[in-house]
């Protein structure tokens, strides 16, 4: 079968940007648009990859050795994986001794119209890009003051405002009192998403957490338990120039790092995933070339976007304590609840005890039960060093999971883009997990009965 004509032929020639009929229309964005829309050199490169199915590899150590070629494994199956590869990565696979099969692009959800630049395609108009988004977020600010506030902790490479919003309710916790009468801290818990600029889901994920929290506070006991006696964080998009530039011509371009340029390089973007400091590089997880999908930088937090959200935790240690106790990283797809360690195939290492293991496998296990997801150790995947939950436990002794959101890895689902009629179901879905976590976070050790030796 011959493979179908890569995009970029069609998107060589570089496009005028119209008018942004009833959208934010500024300077600033007016000039993104205009660097986002020409750089053929730069497209050129970045274009050549694609998806791939490989079938054979049926271990980790296997599905590592597919990664070392510098692809992102997307999806995990028995004996194949699904693969974003350059030409002469594929070609590494198929030396291997794996059968490689090039799959179709992203859909084309046009319509047969024209998409608005900077904005998804017209039948999935329900997600949000970074400006829609981030009015929503406001928009939910104005409606729960009380409850919730937002603090821009830094910026992209391309200069937009990456955000924290804080969400607390009213009430004083019921953690015990130190014994100088001032109040108990409430325990701290961390949602962060899109680290991955194609996994769009994810930022619909920190929305529906936001609507969630804002309108069942003082109505759904649940909840209002949780927010009176924790402090949540959502983060909800750390990657919004790669987002938008996902999405910037109107046919989505698969694209996975951000968008900061690379040293003696045409090729942008470091992966966001492979750029925390914690045993980064160590251990194949990750690739030292610039054109890779998981090329993890030129050093740990040379990612400005890393270095802003790792500054902001660091900021949560407070009087030598680190407030945030558990947080979960957002991503798509394959629907798994994953846990530290990446670096190491072994469920324990210096850093992490048996106990701490079994607390992060007992919750993992109680929040794929409520979801459906498949609860394991990241490294069960493959490989991977200097992601955020390494970084999170192994830095910061934080409870941090990846989630691997819909669909499941069998094909049908859309893959990075599963059209926006599931947004609804698929963020729901998710919504016990996080209650869940939150609920545990105070003592994530009372979940194998040991809270009095670790939590007193
Ligand atoms: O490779 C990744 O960064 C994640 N998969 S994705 O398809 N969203 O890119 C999986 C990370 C698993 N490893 C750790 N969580 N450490
Ligand atoms: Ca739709
Ligand atoms: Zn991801």
């Amino acid at each position: 079968m011959r493979p179908p004509t890569p995009r970029t032929l069609r998107s060589r020639r570089p496009r005028r940007p119209r008018g942004l009929h009833g959208k934010v229309a500024t300077a600033a964005t007016a000039v993104l648009l205009t660097l986002a829309m020409a750089a053929p050199a730069a497209s050129r490169t970045e274009e050549r990859t694609r998806s791939y199915e490989v079938t054979g590899p049926r271990t980790a150590a296997q599905r590592t050795a597919v990664a070392a070629t510098g692809a992102s494994v997307d999806a995990v199956r028995r004996g194949s994986v699904v693969i974003t590869a350059d030409a002469a990565q594929a070609e590494r696979v198929r030396r291997m001794g794996y059968t490689v099969r090039a799959l179709p692009g992203p859909p084309d959800r046009s319509d047969g119209r024209r998409a608005e630049p900077f904005d998804f395609p017209p039948a999935d108009a329900n997600y949000h890009n970074y400006s829609e988004a981030m009015a929503e977020i406001n928009a939910d600010i104005a409606r729960y003051p009380s409850l919730m506030s937002k603090q821009v902790i830094g910026k992209s490479y391309e200069g937009r405002d990456i955000i924290a919003v804080k969400v607390t309710g009213t009430g004083t916790g019921t953690g015990a009192k130190p014994a100088d009468g001032t109040a108990a801290a409430k325990p701290e818990v961390l949602f962060t998403h899109h680290q991955h600029a194609r996994e769009h889901l994810t930022v619909e994920m920190a929305l529906y957490l936001l609507k969630e929290f804002g309108s069942k506070y003082g109505s759904d006991a649940r909840v209002t338990k949780m927010l009176d006696s924790r402090v949540v964080w959502v983060v909800p998009d750390l990657n919004p120039d790669g987002g938008e530039y996902d999405i910037a011509t109107g046919s989505y371009r698969s694209w996975r790092k951000n968008r900061q340029p690379n040293n003696g390089s045409s090729a942008r973007g470091t992966d966001l995933n492979r750029n925390w400091d914690y045993k980064w590089g160590c251990c194949g997880g990750s690739s030292g070339s610039t054109g890779s999908e998981t090329y993890r930088g030129s050093a740990p937090e040379s990612a400005p976007e890393v270095k802003v959200v790792a500054d902001f935790v660091r900021s949560r240690v407070v009087n030598g304590k680190q407030q945030i106790k558990a947080a979960i990283d957002f991503h798509t797809y394959s629907e798994l609840v994953l846990w530290p360690f990446g670096w190491t195939y072994n469920d324990t290492a210096p850093g992490m005890t048996q106990d701490d293991r079994d607390a992060f496998a007992t919750v993992g296990k109680s929040m794929a039960a409520s979801n459906g997801y498949t609860p394991e150790q990241s490294s069960d995947l493959y490989i991977t060093d200097g992601s955020i939950d390494d970084w999170l436990w192994g830095n910061q002794k934080i409870f941090a999971y990846t989630f691997e959101m819909y669909p499941d890895s069998s094909g049908a689902g859309g893959g990075f883009y599963p059209p926006d009629e599931v947004i609804d179901r698929e963020t729901a879905r998710n919504r016990d997990a996080v209650l869940q976590l939150l609920e545990n976070a105070d003592c994530m050790y009372r979940a194998i009965g040991k809270e009095a030796q670790y939590c007193r």
